[in-house]
């Protein structure tokens, strides 16, 4: 199977799970700091050290034929405590590094917020706060001003489904909050306004380049044939999935989101708020989408439950210790024969094919289509220096067919970014679970090539998925 010519095979990256440097040239604090001093288990220093080593890096892409690399921007380097004056040292910064990637002919897909916001506002409340809202969009303009002639392709939020489970579902992001759904559907619905009005600046300064954002999208499926697993699997869909592609392309909530959402709610007794304006902006925002940036790396099989929310998070991978049982939506089976990571993530690239025909079918106004990440966690053995990563190539090979079989059926992929580029920690896992094509040793910061990487540059050359 091939992909087409132009295709773009790319690496991602995230700022503060590849930098390193947390407190460089005046950068403020993020939550995330005081939540991984606390509890105590790895550090975000020195992660890759990619605000040094960045150089190296997209010489391997270049090397390897990597011609794309998801880089993003940590707000606060910007703006130390999320609002107020610039950092001239963080903006900088990212000056060489958009410069180095010119040079290097790898073409940057920036995004504004990976998880990362500043400190001050996190405390404040994060996007549950409205005023937080307002400084994203103020820091967007300013990003969208001063990188125009360096970026052009722009993407506002990363992931706006997990990063919200983790603050207020699994807890396993600042402010370690559990199982408060309403809060995360709220931080939600906030958050894409935000990515409208992010939007609405572009096209307001007339911005040259394009803009999208990034969704992880899973599948979910009923895990019997029966009708209260297909209604499981449909509130869980509407949840990380149906609601923000909704928002995102329709610009409005369905008559279907609105009924399941509200179904949820009223589970938790508790209700959304839609601000005056929001509806305005999403709904003038989902015409100037130029594309969507797809996160995919598994699918669940939901069953029916009707007990109490229980999470137990594998953070270690130590393979069949996760639970996930969500109270008024379903419980996720992991006791199937599909093949699963050691972090009990279901390797299923059927799910991806799946999520690409209806996001074509269900909102054909989405123009095109990125997968923004896709990769193995693994413990990858470093056999002096050679590593044979065999479970990730299939992996990501297996992705790959299923990509181009969607575009076979038509869907407009462009280009796909592995998760990882280099060996990056893990948000709630750490050091030990890798995704890169290249190694890094951590403690010299020395790279090498995986044979995964090997493999990579082949199929870049040729488009040849072999
Ligand atoms: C996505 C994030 C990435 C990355 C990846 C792998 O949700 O956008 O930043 O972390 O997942 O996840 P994990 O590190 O939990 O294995």
């Amino acid at each position: 199977m091939r992909l087409p010519e132009d295709f773009i095979m790319g690496g991602a990256t995230a700022a503060y799970q590849a930098e390193g440097a947390v407190t460089a040239d005046g950068k403020g604090r993020v939550a995330w700091d005081t939540y991984l001093e606390k509890q105590g288990r790895f550090s975000p220093e020195p992660a890759s050290d990619f605000y040094h080593q960045f150089p190296v890096d997209l010489k391997l892409c270049q090397q390897f034929g990597v011609n794309g690399i998801r880089i993003s921007i940590a707000w606060s380097r910007i703006f130390p405590t999320g609002t107020g004056e610039p950092n001239q040292a963080g903006v900088d910064f990212y000056h060489r590094l958009f410069e180095e990637c010119r040079m290097r002919q790898v073409e940057p897909f920036v995004t504004l917020h990976h998880f990362d916001t500043p400190d001050e506002l996190h405390k404040a409340g994060d996007f549950l706060n409205l005023d937080t809202i307002d400084a994203f969009v103020r820091y967007a303009r300013f990003c969208f001003e001063e990188y125009k002639d360096q970026v052009t392709y722009w993407i506002t939020f990363n992931e706006i489904g997990p990063v919200n489970f983790g603050q207020y579902i699994t807890g396993t992001f600042p402010p370690s909050i559990k199982y408060d759904v309403p809060k995360a559907i709220q931080s939600m619905h906030n958050m894409m306004t935000a990515h409208a009005k992010a939007v609405l600046a572009f096209e307001e300064l007339h911005i040259p380049g394009e803009i999208g954002i990034v969704q992880a999208l899973e599948g979910k499926y009923p895990d019997r044939d029966i009708e209260k697993d297909k209604e499981a699997a449909a509130m869980e869909d509407v949840l990380c999935n149906k609601m923000l592609l909704d928002a995102t392309f329709n610009g409005d909530y369905s008559f279907d989101t609105k009924r399941r959402l509200n179904n949820i709610l009223r589970a938790y007794s508790g209700e959304l708020t839609i601000h005056s304006g929001d509806m305005q902006a999403l709904k003038e925002a989902a015409k100037y989408n130029c594309f969507l940036g797809v996160n995919y790396y598994q699918s669940h099989f939901i069953r029916a439950y009707s007990g109490d929310s229980l999470i137990c998070h594998n953070g270690t991978g130590k393979k069949g210790s996760s639970i996930f049982r969500l109270k008024g939506i379903g419980e996720r089976n992991f006791e199937n024969d599909i093949p699963k990571t050691d972090w009990d993530w279901l390797i299923y690239p059927e799910g991806l094919l799946d999520m690409l025909r209806r996001v074509k079918k269900d909102y054909p106004n989405y123009k095109k289509i990125y997968i923004t990440e896709n990769g193995m966690g693994y413990k990858d053995d470093f056999e002096n220096g050679i590593i044979m990563d065999g479970p990730r190539i299939d992996y990501v090979k297996k992705h790959l067919e299923a990509i181009a079989t969607a575009i076979e059926e038509g869907v407009n992929v462009k280009g796909y970014f592995i998760w990882s580029l280099m060996d990056v920690f893990s948000w709630s896992n750490g050091y030990n679970k890798r995704y890169g094509l290249f190694y890094v040793d951590f403690s010299t910061q020395k790279r090498y090539p995986k044979e995964s990487a090997y493999w990579y540059k082949r199929v870049s050359e040729t488009k040849e998925i072999m």
